[in-house]
């Protein structure tokens, strides 16, 4: 999927009460390291959710827009140190993204006072939690799920399927917007992986991906930001997710 690094920051928040814009970052080439950019106001951190590559080179740039210092931290985990950032300052932080999937979280906060917990989705890989087995995958599938895609609606023309390979049929009915779906699956502690995804549908055009998916309670969303494929608002703020279960 070309040109995509470009875009593979910042890619929605939603976390209550997160009202400040996103900037993406913008790599220069191959292995440049992607600046995501990172603001923090006086009640809250945002953006709430980063989408990131296993394996990618990222900076936190972490802009303190609040009059009081903020902290910076990796939980869970997540092998990113405290860092204070003082008030009106910036500061940079070099983070490396595993390679095997797992969850990423990071705390931004003031001392003592409000937090923002970050939700980092590893986008783009395709094994599950330890990397036992990949998502995508080559087998034929044994159920088949029709998506249909509009602005700013997802709907799949059933809620459940079984576990094991289904395929994702997504057709994009806008008549000018592009829109993509985004399997997530959504763990135990509320995190979501992404399981995969089919990118940038054209309008009027269709995608299809074939996903081997544990049971569980899944997500199928349209991540598009501002600034992306020519949108002007976060496709996911708008409405564009819907839940669904694979048994
Ligand atoms: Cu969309």
């Amino acid at each position: 999927m070309p040109s995509r690094n470009f875009r593979r920051s910042a890619r929605g928040l939603f976390a209550l009460g997160v009202v400040a814009g996103l900037v993406v970052g913008c790599s220069g080439g191959g292995s440049a390291r992607r600046t995501v950019a990172i603001v923090a106001t006086r009640d809250a951190c945002s953006p709430a959710r980063i989408v990131v590559k296993a394996g990618e080179r990222v900076a936190f740039e972490i802009k303190n827009e609040s009059s009081g210092d903020r902290e910076f931290e990796g939980i869970e985990g997540t092998k990113i140190e405290e860092t204070l950032v003082p008030a009106g300052r910036t500061r940079t932080i070099n983070y490396t993204v595993p390679e095997s999937e797992q969850s990423l979280k990071v705390k931004c906060y003031v001392p003592g006072g409000p937090t923002t917990l970050i939700e980092i989705v590893v986008s783009g890989s395709v094994t599950d939690e330890g990397g036992r087995r990949p998502f995508k995958t080559t087998k034929s599938p044994n159920a088949t799920v029709n998506v249909h895609l509009d602005s700013f609606v997802v709907k799949p023309d059933v809620t459940s399927a079984p576990a094991g390979p289904i395929k994702f049929i997504a057709t994009n009915d806008h008549g000018t917007h592009v829109h993509e779906i985004a399997v997530l699956r959504i763990r135990d502690d509320g995190s979501l992986q992404n399981a995969g995804e089919i990118e940038d549908i054209d309008p009027r055009r269709s995608g299809d991906v074939v996903l081997d998916l544990p049971k569980g309670k899944y997500r199928l969303a349209c991540l598009i930001v501002p600034g992306e494929a020519g949108s002007t608002v976060d496709h996911y703020q708008s409405g564009m997710h819907v839940d669904f279960e694979v048994r």
